[in-house]
């Protein structure tokens, strides 16, 4: 197979503060595991990032601690490079902004641009905070909306709407430095011209029908008003000094500065490996696919902002293969707040539990298509039932019953009984869908087969019963054994970018190369020999998640209590006939904004129709062959002309609906009490 090549980058962090876990799920994670997979795979993948150390979240962080912007960078990319060790997030290069060759590359990426006449110089008007003397970076201030209305708009991007904002147009504007309510002052910036690159991006961006959905709708929506020039330059004294005569006291917006990071680890990259021109056959080369890990309200700095500035250099940059953004991270059903310390800091989880649980619990729940939740219990319960009980425990009755009875050797059986190939088989099917999902980012559906693949481990351990068969057919116990260690060196393949220390000792146990690649799937092993044994996974104590809740809850209000409906009787119960029906059918309504008619099986073949209130959350497409629990007994009625003769049961969290899927395969019509 002819191999790819890889440019990976994650957003780079802010070196303003400790890393947390909604920056891990949202950029950091996802990159890594889809860099192991390349590798995996035998691709040419490198993968640059570093820490994002100019700009007004430093300085005004330097200034609140009375120290230098220096110290905190410092002890930022310090805390921050620590957090990534601790997660196994491995980076061919881990860099950092405030670094003269940075500074020098990305004034070479401004004279260009100047020099080509794509920047403007323009007086404008400017907040200016007259408590603290000094013109205020958009982020530092915070007001209404212009366009929506919304309060709490930065003077950057609105986060309720997503349109940029030109921070003058802010309504009753408030500096986050001072509290204090900012003036306009005159000041004057050098201007990108972006609708100068509007048809050359529109056309670039109209190739990319294979993003993700969430990300060309929000680039759309941001194009839909058109392309507006945008300041590039600040009052500060802390960042890239604009290489100018007249620009005395001004320094590049670090969101020019920062993408450009992404060059400037990479030429540090290929120096510190002792090719200096190997940067080179990555970004100059127009086969390289430059991979962009972001959250997503880093969308439009990606698409439009960056790309715009590449187009226009003395060297052809190669743009953008995909920006697969992912949504936000909550935790315990709340947005994340740094300032509210109601996050979980990767340094302080580390202290309690192993990286590796919280690789499994964000991939398994990643904020992928929408935001997603953290929950301490739920991150128990995805350590205790899919690592330990499941995998953890097929590796360990399989290790320690080939001890027990067949001194630790497991050998291939000359023939293998029907139900032993097609558990085999089975398991090869799900590796070609893990590979599928791998490569369109999609580590949800990743974790989930994987462990079924350990699922159907253990199901077969118990259907041939080796304990029983070894006393008089060993040769079926043995069978049994092969069978099972065949299917944790697939998961040992496939799991490895997900949890790839855990892997690697599963390996070890097995006894089987160190080294592989993804097509050692095909391996042939005829003997495994088992050495020593161990748990692969501890599970995680209630008293250890208290803990953690505990030291959440501190400083913040406790959650709001649910408001409780008037206790009914058991008879009154009894009369609900729940039950798991199969959606057939699924369409919009017309001129309805928030319903889907929906067709569905509940059970024995009989039908109904269905209105449900999800159309804002599902599309019919998704639903179609979904399994949900409704009430079935409710009496008919009407909407929008069509009549409904069910009601689905769905979460209702904070305004967003999350529809109920049962956990295991059912049946049509199994009751629901
Ligand atoms: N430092 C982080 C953020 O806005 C920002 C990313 C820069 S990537 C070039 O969340
Ligand atoms: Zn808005």
């Amino acid at each position: 197979m002819n191999k790819e090549k890889y440019l990976v980058t994650s957003a780079l962090p802010y070196a303003n503060g400790p890393l947390h876990i909604g920056h891990v799920a949202g950029a950091y994670l996802p990159a890594d595991i889809f860099v192991r997979f390349q590798k995996l795979l035998g691709n040419d993948v490198i993968y640059v990032c570093g820490t994002d150390e100019f700009g007004a979240p430093i300085s005004i962080k330097a200034e609140s601690e009375g120290v230098s912007p220096r110290e905190i960078v410092d002890r930022y990319h310090k805390s921050i490079k620590e957090s990534f060790d601790g997660l196994g997030i491995e980076f061919d290069n881990f860099s950092g902004t405030a670094r003269e060759p940075h500074k020098k590359l990305a004034q070479e990426f401004f004279t260009n641009l100047h020099d080509r006449g794509f920047v403007t110089q323009k007086t404008t008007q400017q907040w200016f905070d007259t408590e603290k003397q000094r013109f205020l970076a958009d982020r530092y201030v915070e007001g209404d909306c212009p366009h929506c209305g919304a309060a709490g708009a930065r003077g950057d991007q609105c986060d309720a709407c997503g349109k940029l904002i030109d921070a003058v147009t802010l309504k009753n504007p408030v500096s986050k430095i001072s509290g204090s309510q900012p003036v306009i002052k005159e000041t004057s910036h050098w201007y990108l011209n972006l609708p100068k690159f509007e048809s050359e991006l529109k056309a670039w961006l109209s190739t990319k029908t294979f993003w993700k959905d969430n990300v060309l709708n929000f680039i759309n929506n941001f194009l839909h008003d058109g392309l507006l020039e945008r300041a590039i330059t600040r009052d500060t004294d802390w960042g890239v000094p604009v290489p100018l005569e007249n620009a005395e006291g001004k320094v590049l917006y670090v969101w020019f500065d920062a993408p450009i990071g992404y060059i400037s680890s990479t030429i540090e990259w290929a120096e510190k490996i002792g090719q200096p021109e190997r940067w080179k056959d990555y970004w100059l080369d127009p086969k390289t696919k430059l991979i962009h890990f972001i959250g997503k309200d880093n969308i439009i700095f990606h698409t439009i902002f960056f790309p715009s500035f590449l187009m226009e250099q003395d060297k052809k940059y190669v743009l953008p293969h995909d920006v697969p953004a992912n949504e936000f991270l909550n935790l315990e059903g709340r947005k994340m707040s740094t300032s509210k310390n109601w996050t979980v800091w990767v340094n302080d989880f580390l202290q309690y539990f192993d990286g590796e649980y919280l690789r499994y619990y964000l991939a398994s729940n990643a904020p992928e298509t929408k935001d997603s939740d953290f929950y301490w219990k739920e991150f128990q319960l995805a350590v205790n039932s899919d690592l330990a009980n499941i995998l953890g425990n097929l590796a360990n009755r399989v290790f320690a019953f080939s001890k027990k009875y067949f001194a630790g050797s497991i050998k291939r059986p000359v023939k293998l009984s029907d139900l032993s190939k097609k558990v085999l088989k089975e398991a090869y099917d799900l590796t070609e869908e893990v590979k599928s999902c791998y490569q369109t980012y999609q580590v949800r559906k990743v974790t989930k087969l994987c462990i079924d693949i350990a699922r159907s481990g253990n199901k077969y351990f118990d259907e041939t019963q080796p304990w029983k068969a070894v006393k008089t057919e060993p040769e079926k116990a043995a069978e049994t054994l092969y069978v099972c260690a065949e299917l944790l060196r697939l998961v040992s393949v496939v799991f490895f970018p997900v949890i790839p220390k855990r892997i690697k000792k599963l390996r070890q146990l097995l006894s089987i190369k160190a080294e592989f690649q993804w097509d050692d799937i095909d391996e042939k092993i005829d003997e495994y020999q088992i050495g020593e044994i161990a748990p692969l996974f501890r599970k995680i104590e209630d008293s250890e998640i208290q803990v953690q809740l505990d030291m959440l809850k501190k400083g913040n209000e406790e959650l709001p209590k649910p408001e409780h409906k008037p206790l009914i009787s058991y008879e009154d119960f009894a009369k609900l006939e729940f039950r798991i029906v199969k959606i057939l059918e699924a369409d919009n309504i017309p001129k309805s904004k928030k319903l889907l008619k929906l067709k569905v099986d509940v059970g024995n073949g009989e039908e109904r129709s269905v209105v449900a209130g999800i159309s804002e959350y599902y599309k019919p497409a998704e639903m179609i062959g979904k399994k949900v629990p409704m009430l079935i007994n409710l009496q008919p009625r009407t909407v929008m002309g069509v009549e409904s003769q069910a009601m689905i049961l769905a979460a209702h969290d904070e305004g967003k609906l999350t529809i109920l899927v049962p956990e295991k395969e059912v049946n049509e019509g199994s009751e629901v009490s």
